[in-house]
């Protein structure tokens, strides 16, 4: 018998599982608060979930094939090699959850897996060119990423006066879904990279992510977490996200 805890409690091989946790804790182009610690301690949040969930009467826990690849080693301050990274530990990953870290890590997601279709959750739209000269920052991914497929940012609520944005969602999936947890009110997720206020409740993020799930997805993110402790509402919310996320895919088919 072993006597050890895990991140879940059967781990399986990842070409097996039918979603597999990586955590990239890359925030070298933060222009906030650090969020390097996204991955440590939303890890931390999901452990310390209760696994059934009333709303969908399902315990992805139980149900679901998982498995934690633990994090990305990332090349502080070299983008090129830690995409290049990203895409080589994600072959042959069926159904990749991302654990950020800041927003640019998406797009070495969206690049190794070339959606269809991308849904972006964020207060911010992040389609600038180029940030201080910097093609591949936060700012910048989306714009990169929307010449790759279309992206849908329905939650946005604050953006510059030259940037697109592009509200609604597609018709047809499956989608690569992203979460910025910046799109939650401050009051809900105080910590994140760039709070901004008027942002989503709970329910309301709900309410969107249920629709999103409707049209099947490939893989999700969850970034932009600045947690930098044990107990942080904002890491406590990405947890959360993740498990309901896993019960709207599954719990038809569980
Ligand atoms: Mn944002």
């Amino acid at each position: 018998m072993l006597y050890t805890r895990r991140t879940f409690d059967f781990e399986y091989k990842p070409e097996e599982a039918d979603a597999v946790l990586l955590g990239i804790p890359w925030d070298s182009t933060s222009t906030g608060r650090p969020v390097r610690y996204g991955p440590l301690f939303i890890r931390q949040a999901i452990r310390e979930l209760v696994g059934w969930d009333p709303e969908t009467r399902f315990n992805p826990f139980e149900k679901l094939k998982l498995a934690d690849l633990g994090d990305l080693e990332v090349v502080e301050g070299d983008w090129r090699e830690t995409e290049k990274r990203i895409a080589d530990t994600l072959k042959g990953v069926r159904f990749p959850v991302i654990l950020g870290g800041d927003h640019l890590v998406s797009l070495g997601v969206v690049k190794a897996l070339k959606p269809k279709a991308i849904v972006q959750l964020d207060a911010h739209p992040d389609m600038h060119p180029e940030w201080m000269g910097n093609p591949f920052t936060h700012l910048t991914w989306a714009w990169h990423a929307s010449k790759i497929c279309p992206v849908y940012q329905p939650a946005c609520r604050i953006w510059a006066e030259d940037e697109e944005v592009r509200k609604g969602l597609p018709k047809k999936g499956p989608v690569y879904l992203t979460i910025d947890l910046d799109v939650l009110d401050p009051r809900e997720a105080p910590e994140v990279g760039n709070p901004e206020p008027g942002g989503l409740t709970w329910e309301e993020l709900l309410e969107i992510v249920r629709r999103v799930c409707k049209l099947g997805l490939i893989g999700f993110d969850l970034v932009e977490c600045a947690a930098d402790r044990v107990g942080s509402q904002t890491a406590c919310r990405a947890a959360n996200l993740f498990k309901k996320i896993l019960c709207y895919l599954w719990h038809e088919k569980g």
